[in-house]
């Protein structure tokens, strides 16, 4: 080959390089600028059909990842620095709360310092200089290769993004055991993130079946780590009466001493249902507790003769139906006793609402039931809570556009009118007591069966104009639930789509996509011992 030749091939060649790399500059530039996660499912393969090496849950508003890594090493410390002392002593326990997190699978110390001049290595969360448009729960995550840098405008925001940051270690940080052939990499990474709607909750029904304190609490816990900030606690209906009411013993007594099925049921002492509240907000989540009324009232009117029209008291209930019991409307001795049930339970509830029920209310004329929940919102307002209530609860004239709706059937035109905010519910959908398909073992299938696919593919614009929306709820009635085990197989892996569409803007989400993330967090649920359900649809 003559000289002029090979310099010309040579040259060829180098410009062929050259425009080769730009193009993947130019390319690379698109993948990163959509959140890293299409970036980091393409740079491993050209399928979408690749295990993504990150995946959150719910998926974060603007991410991105570059190839360095955080190591957290044995003698790294949590620093953490406040606008002023009192949030810095909350703070403080949100780096205690992160600590523990880490501390059993690292086995590391993990000690929480009060500093603002974190050294390398170590891990920084912070509200000094934290950005007030990202809100109550938004929290900027950023990680290079010396540091993590946790900033949020509030506490709250930070214990938002340390669900993050627990979610980009090994799956192995989630174990209840030492671990010690892990190295505890972090992506190096930029997350700005915020939620869509301010309500994003479970509702779990303590009444059909009696839920023991700690399944309670962890139940709280597993919510907790998909960001979910709303505790729905369904605490009395015809089966049973959850919650200690010292000034009528016998609800408890009587009333919680059935449940379906005939089991032996069981409630809540005030302080054990302080202790939930108090565990909760410590997670920042807020308890919504539910008095059911003027339907779903059995185990009330079993317990007290004075309740019901004849002076005798009801039967205990153990089946399912719905729909025959009533309070008096037009009995003063009715709103007696619901003013003491109020009186104590607002006492015990730092939230702002107190959630009524108003369902089902078959046995009540259309006026009766008015008139009660007209009623009853003015017993709730004296002790400075607002009401929340199922459908028809918005067509009663008693509520206004302070009382929230939950959203469960499709009609909604009075609380439109009145301007009232909804919670979103949709049975078809949100209903996680809902049976997968024809062969799960639990669950009723009124609303059809839910696959995990179907319960993701939703969003709350679809169920009501969004102006109205406050956020969504997945409710886990318990009628075919005895145990944690039954508790964790309804609500997983659907509940963690349910956080995801309260969280994530609709325009990031789409189920191809999400049932990759959900296949990776398999081995997140596996560690925490999580009994859910092997949906075919995603490849475990
Ligand atoms: C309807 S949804 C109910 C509950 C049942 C549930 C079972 C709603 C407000 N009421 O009483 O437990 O269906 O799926």
């Amino acid at each position: 080959m003559k000289g002029s030749k090979k310099a010309k091939l040579l040259r060829i060649t180098l410009v062929s390089l050259i425009s080769a790399g730009l193009i993947g500059l130019f390319l690379a530039q698109f993948l990163f600028r959509d959140g890293g996660f299409t970036a980091v499912l393409n740079s491993l393969s050209a399928s979408s059909k690749q295990t993504p090496k990150y995946a959150v849950i719910p998926k974060p508003a603007n991410c991105s990842f570059t190839e360095e890594t955080f190591i957290l090493t044995d003698t790294a410390s949590i620093y953490i620095n406040g606008n002023n002392t009192e949030e810095t002593d909350e703070i403080y326990n949100i780096g205690e709360y992160l600590s523990e997190k880490l501390k059993t699978s690292t086995g590391y110390p993990l000690s929480v310092i009060k500093s603002d001049a974190p050294s390398k290595g170590n891990i920084y969360l912070t509200t000094a200089g934290g950005d007030s448009s990202l809100g109550q729960e938004g929290y900027q995550l950023d990680i290079t290769n010396s540091l993590v840098t946790l900033k949020a405008f509030t506490p709250e925001g930070l214990f938002r993004g340390i669900q993050t940051l627990r979610q980009l270690f090994p799956a192995a940080i989630e174990k209840n055991s030492l671990v010690t052939d892990t190295a505890w990499t972090l992506p190096a990474a930029s997350i700005t993130d915020y939620p869509a709607y301010p309500w994003r909750g479970m509702m779990l029904d303590t009444a059909r079946h009696f839920i023991e304190v700690e399944d309670v609490k962890r139940t709280i816990d597993l919510i907790a780590q998909y960001k979910m900030n709303k505790f729905h606690m369904h605490l009395s209906d015809d089966q049973g009466w959850r919650i200690e009411i010292k000034s009528w013993p016998e609800l408890t007594t009587i009333g919680g001493s059935s449940e379906v099925g005939g089991g032996r049921g069981g409630f809540y002492t005030q302080e054990e249902y302080s202790d939930i509240v108090n565990y909760a907000k410590e997670r920042y989540i807020t308890v919504i507790p539910e008095i059911d009324m003027p339907g779903h009232t059995n185990a009330a009117l079993a317990s007290y003769g004075e309740l019901n029209p004849d002076g005798k008291k009801k039967e205990l209930y153990t089946g399912i139906d719905v729909g025959f019991s009533s309070l008096m409307c037009r009995s003063e001795v009715t709103y007696a006793f619901v003013n003491d049930v109020i009186r104590e339970l607002a006492a015990l509830t730092p939230g702002d609402y107190i959630h009524i029920g108003g369902d089902e209310a078959s046995s009540t004329s259309k006026e009766d039931y008015d008139y009660f929940i007209g009623r009853v919102n003015e017993i709730v307002s004296s002790y400075g809570k607002k009401t929340i209530g199922w459908n028809p609860f918005d067509t009663s004239p008693g509520t206004t556009s302070e009382s929230l709706l939950q959203k469960w059937n499709p009609d909604s035109s009075a609380a439109e009118a009145k301007g009232m905010k909804m919670i979103l519910s949709p049975p078809p959908k949100a209903y996680i007591d809902m049976k997968y398909d024809e062969n799960t073992p639990l669950g009723l299938q009124w609303a059809g069966f839910i696959p995990t696919k179907t319960a993701y593919e939703w969003d709350p614009s679809d169920f009501a104009p969004s102006v109205h929306i406050a956020g969504i709820e997945c409710p886990l009635w318990s009628e075919t639930i005895k145990s944690m085990n039954d508790i964790e197989f309804l609500a997983f892996p659907r509940l963690p789509g349910h956080a995801e569409i309260g969280w994530t803007p609709k325009n990031l989400r789409n189920w191809k996509e999400y049932k990759l993330r959900l296949k990776v967090h398999g081995e997140r649920m596996e560690n925490q011992e999580i009994n859910y359900y092997k949906d075919p649809d995603v490849s475990w």
